[in-house]
């Protein structure tokens, strides 16, 4: 690749950033409340749009529900093109109800799952409202104990549900199956790992694909090798970043694992990217400098993946030179890359260095004049 295609494909690069990365958020001990934090889910597109703004690369921003529930949808949506911002996916919510105790569309009563189903047809006219092209779903589903539930039968009822909602998507839309390991539940999660959200899919028909999160995975798990393949089975559909040292940490992308990274990159760039989304809670960290840093460590390691000399990689790999190939990887790894992304900010209209520029901006004191919560914090 020439340095302008190179520079090229940066500029292209879209992330969306979650409506729910710029509130409050906590860990089960506490949450810290910041000034300035947006009351609403209009607020929540500022603080987007001011992350746009300062990258050039975030030009979506994905929406949570109920959480972003409004009277109004024709005015949010403009609301959120007048920022100069595009809807990202909707993400129904089925895990903060009382009723979804036990589960929601595996849920042993044939009430609650009517109601979960309810929830993500809901959604999907919230979507087509908004122009929103992806309903993303991720359950909390599972059980905390042995013999709690019957595992067969709540697979069946997870399938049954969830061709309803594949039958229903109104064109333009497709469905992201997100599966996670363990959390909420202890023992046994429904939709675990990337082979059983794949089966799911490949049951529902070609609408429906994976969406990987990076931290969703038992330690050690190999992430890029399941992107490698899901991409070649067609079936990859999105990919939340973040970061963990341990479990589901959702810590700032790039900042414990970089190499890693990389090499997910690197995979991705092989081919279309897939929709590339955020999912991050920023618990004692500023919130839109995280955003803004976690949009700056794409670009990077995006770039870098777009530096590997894949013919020298190729070559090396045919001939059997196992470090010639590695080396191939590394070379990209180790460019300085923040020259070329700052430049790319440049001719995106962005800034060069994106986290001084939003200090000098004023505005994290702007917002937290405006948005005066003193009383709540006080509380
Ligand atoms: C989950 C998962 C989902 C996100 C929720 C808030 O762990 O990552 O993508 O919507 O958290
Ligand atoms: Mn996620
Ligand atoms: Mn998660």
């Amino acid at each position: 690749m020439t340095p302008e295609q190179v520079e090229q494909r940066l500029r292209e690069l879209e992330i969306e950033t979650p409506s729910w990365g710029y509130g409050d958020s906590g860990t089960r001990f506490a949450t810290f409340p910041q000034p300035g934090r947006p009351r609403d889910v209009f607020e929540r597109v500022e603080d987007a749009a001011e992350v746009h703004r300062l990258t050039g690369t975030a030009g979506a921003v994905a929406l949570h529900f109920p959480w972003d529930a409004v009277d109004d949808y024709a005015a949010l949506r403009d609301h959120i093109a007048g920022r100069g911002l595009r809807v990202g996916a909707v993400n129904p919510n089925l895990f903060q109800d009382p009723d979804y105790k036990l589960g929601s569309i595996t849920h042993p009563s044939a009430r609650v799952r009517e109601k979960a189903v309810g929830h993500l047809l809901e959604c999907l006219e919230i979507a087509d409202r908004l122009g929103s092209g992806a309903q993303s779903l991720w359950l909390a589903d599972g059980t905390n104990y042995p013999g709690q539930d019957d595992l067969r039968a709540r697979r069946r009822r997870l399938v049954d549900a969830l061709a309803r909602v594949h039958s229903e998507l109104p064109d333009g839309q497709e469905l992201l199956i997100e599966y996670k390991l363990f959390e909420p539940a202890f023992y046994a999660t429904d939709l675990a790992d990337w082979g059983s959200a794949l089966l799911v899919c490949q049951r529902l028909g070609e609408r429906a694909r994976v969406l990987v999160d990076l931290g969703h995975h038992a330690q050690g798990v190999n992430i890029e090798q399941i992107v490698a393949l899901l991409a070649d089975e067609g079936r990859l559909g999105g990919f939340h970043f973040n970061n963990r040292k341990y479990a589901d940490d959702d810590l700032i992308v790039g900042s414990v694992n970089p190499f890693e990274l990389f090499l997910i990159f690197f995979e991705l760039a092989g081919g279309a990217l897939p929709r590339l989304t955020i999912d991050q809670s920023h618990n004692v960290e500023a919130k839109v400098e995280a955003m803004v840093l976690s949009v700056v460590n794409l670009q990077e390691a995006y770039a870098k993946a777009l530096l590997v000399d894949r013919e020298a990689l190729r070559a090396a790999q045919e001939a059997g030179d196992v470090l010639g190939a590695h080396e191939a990887l590394l070379d990209a790894y180790r460019t300085d890359v923040r020259p070329l992304c700052a430049r790319v900010r440049a001719s995106l209209g962005a800034a060069e260095d994106p986290i001084a520029a939003l200090r000098e901006s004023g505005y994290a004191e702007r917002v937290a004049t405006e948005r005066d919560t003193t009383q709540e914090i006080a509380r």
